[in-house]
């Protein structure tokens, strides 16, 4: 990053005392106000986006190269190209790809870091959370929150691909990372298919439910279900000036987002959408369910198709364009943002 010039002009006394103050690690404010106090964000990662049939036989070949048991995840991170030094898609999430073949299992673990799954491609595959097993099928979201045992399955013949969500950089900031491998007999289910979407996604709730934890007690949230919604939406009313139709998964026992960190949407742009410029403070990952488009961040322009994933960056400006009707999920650290009454957004 370019360090803005100093406004104190230096005389060689004033150089001399940085220099010895260096010498017990202390700096001048004034030197580098604009480092320590930026006017805006100035994020150190970069617009950025991944093909997915660039991406798919790589991960396939990751298949044949490392078992899901070696590997423990089999697991690709989008790395952003500007984060020299620093493992992540933005400097707090990480999007990465896991593939999981016919048979195999990725054994029981658990962290403090929030995970989220988006389903890509295959059936037949399952993950365990909390005991219960949650079936995949493309386009669901799926939640893994902070600290709940884990593991995955599949049943199906073949190969089995999502995008994985996690909080990675926010919390190495706040070093508040645990992890603990698998227990004896962990990956058992204890609790019936189809429990979390019977008891919380059917707007209502257990008399006798009590929130015990950050996260959403429902943790499947299916395509088909949000998909059928952004059209009834879509043939409802208008789209949104910048972002079409577009919704926001939340936790049914309090409205709030799903998640605790991360905020998770789906949003459905009409064919031949033109959305006007937009940004706001929260850097996000796009990924592609469906259609096709472009969309320009700051002075690039970024084409996707189906099962691409890019990179928005803080307050940079973009706007989403669809050639065919086209849904997108994201999912960014806005729920953080908000908490603490930092998220700023600014649009026409
Ligand atoms: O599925 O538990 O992409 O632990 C990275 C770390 C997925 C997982 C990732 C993980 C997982």
């Amino acid at each position: 990053m370019a360090v803005p010039e100093t406004s104190v002009p230096e005389t060689s006394e004033r150089l001399d005392y940085y220099r010895r103050i260096g010498a017990h690690h202390i700096l001048p404010l004034w030197v580098e106000t604009q480092r320590f106090v930026p006017m805006r964000p100035t994020p150190t990662y970069v617009p950025a986006l991944w093909r997915y049939d660039d991406i798919r036989p790589l991960l396939l070949e990751a298949g044949r190269l490392v078992t899901a048991e070696e590997a423990t995840r089999r697991v690709l991170v989008l790395q952003n190209p500007a984060l020299d030094g620093f493992q992540g898609t933005t400097r707090s999430l990480y999007a990465c790809l896991q593939l999981i073949m016919p048979g195999e299992t990725a054994p029981d673990h658990r962290h403090t870091q929030s995970a989220l799954r988006f389903i890509v491609e295959g059936e037949g595959a399952y993950t365990m959370v909390d005991g219960e097993r949650i079936p995949m099928a493309a386009g669901d979201f799926i939640i893994t929150p902070s600290w709940t045992w884990h593991g995955h399955g599949h049943d199906g013949d073949q190969p089995m691909v999502w995008l994985d969500g996690l909080d990675n950089g926010l919390l190495a900031l706040l070093d508040t990372t645990f992890f603990e491998p698998a227990r004896p007999g962990g990956a058992a289910a204890t609790r019936p298919a189809g429990d979390t979407l019977a008891r919380f996604g059917s707007n209502m709730l257990p008399e006798t439910f009590r929130p015990d934890r950050a996260t959403s007690p429902l943790v499947h949230y299916p395509f088909a279900r949000s998909r059928a919604a952004l059209a009834a939406m879509a043939a409802a009313a208008p789209p949104d000036l910048c972002h079409g139709h577009k919704m926001r998964f939340v936790n049914p026992a309090t409205g709030g987002d799903a998640m605790p960190t991360m905020g998770v949407f789906l949003q459905r742009l009409p064919a031949g959408f033109r959305g006007a410029p937009y940004r706001s403070t929260d850097g996000a990952i796009f990924m592609v369910a469906e259609g096709s488009g472009r969309t320009v961040i700051g002075a690039r322009s970024f084409a996707w198709g189906p099962r691409d994933i890019f990179v928005v960056p803080s307050w940079a400006s973009h706007a989403h364009e669809a050639d065919e009707t086209a849904i997108l999920f994201s999912f960014s650290d806005r729920a953080t943002q908000e908490k603490l009454g930092l998220w700023r957004e600014e649009r026409p």
